[in-house]
């Protein structure tokens, strides 16, 4: 199976989007998708992240990347059947799919929670070089866990940032400090925004009492010459024969 045969069993269609909402993505580089998924859903899946960051401990992350004052838990398709449905839903797909095309991968499946009083990343793009408008290579899902806010560290982007042409570690002098064109990804929890990854976005300070979750699913263009987890080799044999055929296909190009 190719993965534009795994996107369209999956459903992945241009009428999953208007328009207005391509075009939105297409010139703020971001796109509120709203609620997708349920209130007792949303708990369910914190709560498993949560017992897996607690039971990886030290470990939680290593398979990318750890990051004091946050818990992080990745190779997620590995780790429990509920975290599938974070690369097949065809309303998410069909926005990535607009920024990357239709041949793409799964670069990394991840959870990042930012602890109450950390979190602040510095803005980056997830790509090494500055692209041509366009000529996108990577795109990320944020799935919000929690009611994402301002004060409890809502992801900073600044809308429009993937066209410039320039990375941000060029073109600012504090990659950490706020901007005054930022603005924070604000939603209910159970929403998801995609991003287009070349946009300048980074973690923010979580000002609240309580842990900020959110769940990543960064995909990829195939042949980008670059690929965050190797799922062919990370995923474990039972994962493989647990997976949907279209989910195997898009993480691990089998
Ligand atoms: O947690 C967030 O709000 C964004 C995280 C992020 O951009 C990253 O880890 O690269």
């Amino acid at each position: 199976m190719t993965s534009l045969e795994a996107l369209q069993s999956l459903g992945v269609a241009s009428d999953q989007l208007t328009d207005d909402e391509r075009a939105f993505l297409d010139v703020q580089g971001y796109l509120p998708l709203g609620q997708i998924l349920a209130a007792d859903e949303v708990v369910t899946i914190r709560n498993r992240l949560d017992e897996l960051g607690e039971t990886e401990g030290e470990d939680a992350g290593r398979e990318l990347h750890t990051e004091d004052g946050t818990v992080r838990v990745a190779n997620l398709l590995d780790k429990d059947a509920i975290f599938e449905r974070f690369i097949t839903h065809p309303r998410v797909l069909t926005a990535i799919t607009h920024v990357i095309g239709t041949s793409i991968q799964l670069s990394s499946l991840s959870s990042r929670a930012s602890l109450p009083g950390h979190g602040q990343q510095g803005l980056h793009a997830d790509w090494h070089d500055p692209v041509e408008p366009g000529d996108y290579y990577v795109c990320n899902a944020a799935w919000m866990l929690d009611d994402f806010s301002a004060a409890n560290g809502g992801t900073r982007i600044i809308p429009g940032s993937h066209l410039r042409q320039q990375l941000p570690q060029d073109a600012l002098q504090d990659r950490e400090a706020d901007q005054p064109d930022q603005i924070n990804m604000t939603s209910k929890a159970g929403s998801v925004i995609i991003f287009n990854s070349h946009l300048w976005h980074g973690g923010a300070v979580n000002r609240s009492q309580a842990p900020r979750h959110v769940v990543l699913s960064y995909f990829t263009r195939i042949g980008s010459g670059y690929i965050q987890n190797d799922h062919k080799a990370l995923l474990r044999a039972a994962t493989k024969a647990r997976l949907s055929e279209e989910a195997l296909t898009l993480a691990a190009a089998i």
